[in-house]
């Protein structure tokens, strides 16, 4: 039980997060301000029913999957909680999520009228057990699709695909699962079943009693939307439904082919531009059961990542850096500048803008392999204490044309095998080498570390940035400025040649974008050193922040909620940059910090991990 007051706020919002192991809901009011937090966990709750571990089943064969009647009964887990703890459901006027992206549900063709008739003395699981023509949702962990990702590459290709959709294939993405459903795992319950939602549009329908369409920003998650033209691709839907020409050997004319495309369109349903009119109001089940208003609207929830940057102020060009055992940079950008090697996803609430996310796997646990060396080197007794490595790290001077590529694990982006490459530029020639040779130490790995991590940001960040950086009036500082970057770039392409990314030229434009503002969240973001070390190259044009966002997914549905009430209320578009820009006033969590501009200096550091990149991994 707790003891929130929520007798100073008027109107409360919802913000649900149904992520891989929890459903968590967090309370706030109209000034972003967060009262409370409820959650369940799935071991804890439902292991004994459901069997699942870690929130999930899995099996050899690469299936991971969660049951749906276990999200149900979160559902209505945590609003009874709320109920014993006299939660004022009545001031609830508008709730929004975050869910776990791509995983699909299947509605079976009972699940309309079972929706509608819900009865308050029951739970949603067993009134709703016909409502599905497959009691589970493939997990984004889930990795038994190889087969229809080679369907996919063979018929589309991969960076062809990156460019429709944002994203090359990947073996959870929904479109690659639709295929194995449909063609391999469950023929006659794809023809049994009526709609398909993704996580995010399952909640609302069940919230709202009716099937809701899917949210454009977590639908580009899918492998199947044209991000550019707005709509379901129809060579990709072909391949969903196991009706594709190249591969499922039929011709289009034959009358299977149509018919299959309007099967699929009609299971998927249409999908609503970027919007913040609501879905609708929440359903009589939730009134009368806990007692929601009428008045309470329910609004488009989206993916995790996309509810992500939702939590924070984030204004376009900006990025958010989460450094934990993985990196993942997430950043908003104007600029359709796909690659197979990140993702692109429409922005849930500017429209007109992507979020790009850029995922390396090899992130903490890589530099704490380097600061164990640095540790034994020097006999530090603290064998996990960073205390020498910070020390050798803010003592480095200028960049020292010394680079080393650090992938204990092997690594997303670039997309490469374990290993670890170092090298020094000498006489203008990139010379591989070991440690202790041609001048190489352990202390020249901690440098190299945090350099060639955050270089391989700012060379990948890059295209996405460029024009987004001229559209978004985003001036370099005076300092800067100064530089001819003309020039800059031009020395650079002498010494190096041009430079390809992935297999993509760089341009003037790309090299030399900024981003406006950096944020650092996640464990490595409290250790200064190495967050001041990355801001001095990645050169913010508007300076580094290092934020704790503990509830971001939630947040980030919630604030979806008060900005589309908001919204609704004006009848116009409030952008969302400026409504979400409140936080700076109330939130002393977003901490600036200052770092030295090293920007323009690090010009040599991004042709020497281009080159590198190019010329020497494996
Ligand atoms: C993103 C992804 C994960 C899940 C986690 O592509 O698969 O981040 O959304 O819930």
């Amino acid at each position: 039980m707790t003891n929130t007051d929520y007798s100073d706020s008027d109107s409360l919002y919802l913000g649900f997060d149904l992520s891989t192991q929890q459903l968590k809901i967090i309370v706030t009011n109209d000034k972003l301000a967060a009262l409370n937090t409820f959650n369940v966990e799935f071991d804890v709750a439902f292991k004994e029913k459901y069997g699942v571990h870690k929130g999930v089943l899995s099996n050899e064969g690469g299936e991971v999957v969660s049951p749906v009647g276990m999200w149900l009964d979160s559902i209505n887990h945590v609003f009874d909680q709320m109920k014993k703890d006299n939660f004022p459901f009545e001031k609830v006027v508008g709730i929004s999520g975050s869910c776990q992206q791509h995983g699909s549900v299947f509605w079976s063709n009972e699940a309309q009228p079972l929706l509608k008739k819900l009865n308050k003395e029951e739970e949603l699981s067993s009134q709703l057990k016909d409502a599905f023509s497959w009691d589970k949702s493939p997990n984004w962990q889930d990795h038994s699709t190889n087969t229809e990702s080679e369907a996919f590459v063979k018929a589309v290709g991969r960076e062809e695909l990156a460019q429709i959709t944002g994203s090359r294939d990947h073996l959870r993405f929904t479109g690659l699962q639709i295929r194995k459903f449909a063609t391999r795992s469950h023929c006659e319950k794809y023809s049994q079943t009526s709609r398909i939602s993704l996580v995010s549009s399952f909640v609302t329908s069940v919230l709202l009693g009716q099937i809701d369409g899917l949210e454009e920003s977590d639908a580009c998650g899918m492998n199947l939307y044209d991000l550019e033209k707005g709509e379901f691709n129809e060579e990709l839907l072909a391949l969903a439904a196991g009706v594709h020409p190249k591969v499922d050997n039929i011709t289009k004319e034959d009358p299977k082919y149509k018919a299959a495309i309007e099967d699929i369109k009609s299971k998927l349903g249409e999908i609503k531009p970027i919007t913040y009119n609501a879905s609708g109001n929440i359903s009589s089940y939730f009134i009368e059961k806990y007692g929601f208003t009428s008045q309470c609207k329910i609004y488009s929830f989206t993916g995790d990542n996309l509810a992500t940057i939702l939590s924070l102020p984030l204004q376009p060009n900006d990025c958010l850096l989460s450094l934990g055992t993985s990196t993942t940079v997430l950043l908003i950008t104007k600029n359709y500048e796909p690659s197979s090697q990140y993702h692109l996803f429409k922005h849930p609430t500017m429209p007109n803008h992507y979020m790009g996310m850029i995922c390396y796997c090899n992130g903490s646990l890589a530099r704490e392999r380097v600061r164990d060396e640095v540790n034994e080197k020097y006999n530090i007794e603290d064998k996990k204490s960073w205390n020498k490595f910070n020390e050798i790290l803010d003592n480095t001077g200028k960049f020292d044309n010394k680079l080393g590529i650090f992938f204990p694990l092997g690594e997303i982006v670039p997309h490469a095998p374990a290993q670890t490459v170092r090298a020094v530029l000498e006489n203008d020639k990139i010379v591989e080498c070991d440690l202790e040779t041609h001048g190489f130490d352990v202390d020249d790995d901690v440098r190299a570390i945090v350099e060639s991590q955050t270089l391989s940001c700012r060379l990948r960040a890059g295209p996405m940035l460029s024009k987004s950086a001229e559209s978004a009036n985003v001036t370099p500082d005076p300092e800067s400025s100064n530089v001819d970057l003309k020039k800059t770039y031009n020395d650079l392409v002498d010494k190096y040649g041009e430079l390809y990314t992935d297999g993509k030229k760089q341009t003037f434009a790309s090299i030399t974008a900024r981003p406006n503002r950096c944020y650092y969240v996640g464990g490595t973001s409290n250790n200064m050193s190495i967050i001041s070390k990355m801001g001095s190259i990645l050169g913010p044009v508007n300076g580094n922040y290092k934020v704790e966002i503990p509830n971001a997914c939630a947040l980030g549905g919630a604030y979806k909620a008060s900005w589309s009430h908001l919204c609704e209320e004006k009848g116009e578009w409030i952008n969302y940059d400026k409504y979400i820009n409140k936080l700076f006033e109330i939130n002393n969590e977003l901490d600036s910090f200052e770092c030295e501009d090293k920007w323009v200096e690090y010009f040599d550091g991004v042709g020497l991990l281009a080159k590198m990149e190019e010329t020497l991994l494996k």
